[in-house]
């Protein structure tokens, strides 16, 4: 004897948009840099005389978001990204300072340059609208 087919019920899709969008968020990374606590790190001199600091790329700020160097310098910075999903960058736009470097997901890069002249120059993160969610921060270069 068989038994008659169960009916099929189509699972209604609503119960899957809510974890769908809730996955989303934090997938794209909801957070927001806005706001967030000054972070200083004063780079650490190796025994080459080069400054080193860590920098962790998140959606969306820097983590330190202030790195206090010395003119002159050689600095190096390590630019960890540890998203799954969302690539960053590490940009200085200043007529003394000029570079950019692209640090995908789950990625580290490292970037040499001479510290310019004292003063402060801001860095940001140039993809999509990340800078305008808080990715900056700021370089400080004493004498
Ligand atoms: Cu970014």
């Amino acid at each position: 004897m068989t038994r008659p087919p169960t009916p099929r019920v189509p699972r209604p899709a609503a119960a899957l948009i809510v974890p769908c969008v809730a996955l989303l968020a934090v997938c794209l990374g909801c957070s927001s840099g806005l706001g967030r606590p000054i972070r200083s790190v004063d780079a650490a001199f190796g025994d080459d005389s080069v400054e080193r600091a860590r920098i962790e790329l998140h959606s969306y700020y820097f983590e330190p978001n202030r790195v206090v160097v010395h003119a002159g310098r050689t600095v190096e910075l390590t630019l960890h990204n540890g998203s799954l999903l969302v690539p960053h960058n590490l940009t200085f736009a200043d007529s003394a300072l000029s570079l950019s470097q692209s640090v995908g997901r789950k990625r580290t890069h490292r970037v040499r340059f001479t510290a310019p002249s004292p003063g402060e120059y801001e860095f940001f993160c140039h993809v999509g609208s990340h800078a305008k969610k808080g990715m900056k921060g700021v370089l400080v270069v004493l004498p």
